[in-house]
């Protein structure tokens, strides 16, 4: 039979759980013999299943190896000790070449608006249509065990898993990308990874060889100041956007083809790190944001993304000052609005992060019937590259027969064999055409002339004749000042002293001199007040000149849609509250906190200094969520100290209180105290406490979860 994921029927009794285990538990209750006969362990756990090796032998023995008498030399024949040891060696398997750091999570996709006039795609038929999703957040250049918070792009890659197979809908959370040709993306990859000699930085672009090429490569620009602004520091993976980036193609039952480009909209509103909080987090806590989606989706906060489409007009396209094959320009939103017509809802955890977050294959090339890719050179190349990387990566071409890549409706072909091949195909067809069917045998399945994937054969956007084939960059993807012009001037102003901070901070790793000159040269064509800053902060005093440009920029018309600061306000909800609490403190202005903070959708964690909690001004205990050494007011988004006397002097010396206090005052979060608290901030910032709130103030605490005093930040970190 041709090969399908439907596993070979065999005794049940003996078919592998989907955890690989047996499901025939039997009653453990058995005694373990010791080498001179003793008893000396009743094991008693009667709900476990038998151990027992891969191959399904029962072990009796999982403390010790196999040995000739008590003291002897353990023996080649412990088969037990072997497999054991064996498998554990060989454990890991090649991390991705980038994209290595991931966070993952199961959800649904439900259609809110059918486009069957824009495709084919049964999936965008009907409103209210559904299917499973897997989604994988990630960072750029660090390694698999790096940081959660790094300056870094963030992966989002989101698998739909529909009644025509997979889609893989594989991007960023930037509109644009780097480059703008597939063939310089192993030099943008080398360039910021770390420095081949050296190895180091881990999970930086703060360095030589990444702004040596940026200083090299303009088209970088666009995508660079992105990195360099907030967007590259999320607050949590739940408050970020996300972008297919390339224009891609959709295609109606007529066979008419649109250009189309992919957004996801976080409903909770978006949201960043500050550049000092990242920092920090890089040392507090590591994991921060794949901490903060599995906790909140443990609790039930389900974060929710809306899919929307832009829809390109071919003649609208080819009056624009830019190329939309060009993946380093977007389409700002004002001039072609994006349409919502679905809602991705993340609501499960993975069961076994190896399994689920090391092994998931993301292909761009997985499209459905009804889509169909642009000739943008980038996405040309990544047609090419992720089937190979995930053969190389997962060591087999069955890769797409592990369960999480695995298709969940029919799928039935004619390749055969290769490692790790799970399926157990009946009789001969493993070719096409043939006529076995007629002699009474399997014949094996044949191509849907109709339903089945066919590509456009219209031209692309601008009306070039496809069968070209040239080796030629168009003219129309010359301009790379534009764009990262009009990105800085569409920010407000402490997002804008954000991307100056950044781009000092980051040039000032820079060793080479000259480095450092041919970025501000290349600056300077995007917008020479900035360069001027950024100099200013690297104690240049002497601007370099401008670097040669194919083509200068244009002013284009700011795209409010590209700040995060005048995007809606965000809400509380989805927001992190954290109450220092001392002993005595006011139990009703606790308990009003944790109300206020419950009814408007955040959650609130309870610090003091023992876990075991603080007495109340009523007498009662509350117990701690967290100890206060151990958690920071980093985590947070908004914090309020609040104790009575007793609590105060055990605080007002306490190092971590003192700097609880100082953080998150100077990561300008709304800080909610009460008298003692003032104190205690007075002790750790010498008296400055504007923008705190009285502690029993709890709608004003909430209401303020998500905001920062940037009206506050220039005194505190004066920009260049
Ligand atoms: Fe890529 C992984 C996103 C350009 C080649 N890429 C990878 C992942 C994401 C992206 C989110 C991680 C997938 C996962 O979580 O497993 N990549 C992008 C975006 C790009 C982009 C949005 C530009 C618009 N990528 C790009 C190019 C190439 C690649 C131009 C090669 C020509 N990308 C890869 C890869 C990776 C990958 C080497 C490494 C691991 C993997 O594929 O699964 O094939």
């Amino acid at each position: 039979m041709a090969q399908s994921n439907t596993p070979a029927k065999t005794n049940p009794a003996s078919a592998p759980g989907h955890d690989g285990t047996n499901s025939n538990p039997i009653s453990a209750t058995f005694t373990q013999e010791t080498g001179n006969g003793g008893e000396i362990q009743q094991m008693t756990d009667d709900t476990a299943a038998r151990l027992t090796t891969n191959h399904g032998l029962p072990i009796s023995d999982n403390q010790n190896s196999l040995r000739a008498g008590t003291r002897g030399p353990t023996l080649l024949e412990d088969l037990v000790l072997r497999e054991k040891i064996f498998h554990f060696d060989h454990e890991r398997i090649p991390e991705r070449i980038v994209h290595a750091r991931g966070s993952v999570a199961h959800g649904t996709f439900t259609v809110s608006k059918a486009i069957p006039e824009l495709t084919r795609a049964a999936l965008f038929q009907k409103k209210g249509n559904i299917c499973d999703v897997f989604v994988r957040f990630s960072t750029v250049a660090g390694g698999a065990g790096s940081v959660d918070t790094p300056r870094d792009i963030r992966g989002f890659a989101v698998k739909f898993y529909t009644e025509e197979g997979n889609w893989d809908l594989v991007g960023n959370n930037t509109p644009i990308f780097f480059i703008q040709d597939a063939m310089k993306f192993p030099d943008l990859v080398h360039s910021v990874k770390m420095e081949a000699d050296r190895g180091y930085p881990q999970a930086a672009s703060a360095h030589d060889t990444f702004w040596d090429f940026v200083s090299l490569m303009p088209e970088t620009l666009h995508n660079v100041m992105w990195a360099m602004s907030d967007r590259g520091i999320p607050r949590s993976l739940r408050f970020m956007e996300g972008f297919g980036i390339h224009t891609f193609r959709l295609i109606n039952a007529e066979g008419k083809g649109s250009f189309v480009r992919y957004h996801w909209k976080p409903r909770l509103g978006i949201q960043s790190l500050i550049w000092d909080e990242s920092a920090k987090l890089q040392g507090a806590d590591n994991d921060f944001h794949r901490r903060d989606l599995y906790e909140a989706i443990e609790a039930g906060s389900y974060p929710e993304w809306d899919l929307g489409i832009q829809v390109i007009d071919p003649e609208w396209a080819a009056r624009q000052p830019y190329d939309i094959l060009d993946a380093t320009k977007l389409i700002p939103e004002e001039e072609v609005p994006v349409q919502l017509i679905g809602t991705m809802t993340l609501n499960r955890n993975p069961d076994n992060h190896f399994a689920e977050n090391d092994q998931v294959a993301f292909l761009p090339s997985n499209i459905l019937p009804g889509m169909d890719f642009s000739a943008d050179p980038l996405l040309q190349g990544r047609l090419f590259s992720y089937l190979d990387t995930q053969k190389s990566r997962l060591g087999t071409t069955n890769f797409h027969q592990i369960p999480i890549n695995a298709p969940r409706c029919p799928m039935h072909n004619f390749q055969r064999d290769g490692m790790m091949q799970t399926q157990i195909p009946k009789g001969r067809a493993n070719y096409e055409p043939n006529s076995l069917a007629k002699a009474g045998e399997i014949g094996g399945p044949r191509a849907d002339a109709k339903g089945g994937f066919r590509s456009t054969t219209d031209s692309d956007a601008l009306g070039n004749d496809p069968t070209q084939k040239v080796r030629l960059r168009s003219e129309t993807f010359a301009d790379h000042y534009s764009q990262p012009r009009m990105f800085l001037r569409s920010l407000s102003k402490p997002e804008l002293d954000h991307v100056v901070g950044a781009l000092v901070f980051e040039l000032s790793k820079v060793s080479i001199k000259a480095i450092r000159e041919a970025v501000l040269a290349q600056l300077r064509n995007i917008d020479d007040e900035v360069a001027k800053r950024v100099a200013n902060g690297l104690g240049m005093d002497k601007l370099p000149d401008a670097a040669p440009a194919a083509r200068k920029a244009v002013d284009l018309p700011p795209s409010p849609a590209l700040s995060i600061l005048k995007h809606k306000a965000p809400a509380p909800k989805g927001r992190k509250l954290g109450i220092l609490v001392g002993d005595g403190a006011d139990a009703a202005a606790v308990k009003k906190l944790q109300d206020e903070a419950r009814t408007a959708g955040a959650s609130c964690m309870i610090i003091s200094q023992k876990i075991g909690g603080a007495k109340l001004s009523d007498g009662s205990v509350l117990p701690a969520d967290g100890q206060l050494a151990g958690t920071p007011s980093l985590i947070f988004d908004a914090v309020v100290i609040t104790t009575g006397k007793e609590g105060y002097d055990a605080l007002i010396n306490d190092p971590a209180a003192l700097e609880f206090a100082a953080l998150a005052w100077s990561h300008l979060k709304a800080l909610g105290l009460c008298p003692g608290g003032r104190k205690l901030l007075d002790k750790a910032n010498g008296g400055q406490d504007e923008f705190t709130l009285d502690h029993k103030d709890a709608k004003g605490v909430v209401a303020k979860l998500a905001d920062r005093a940037w009206d506050r930040e220039e005194d505190l970190r004066p920009a260049p």
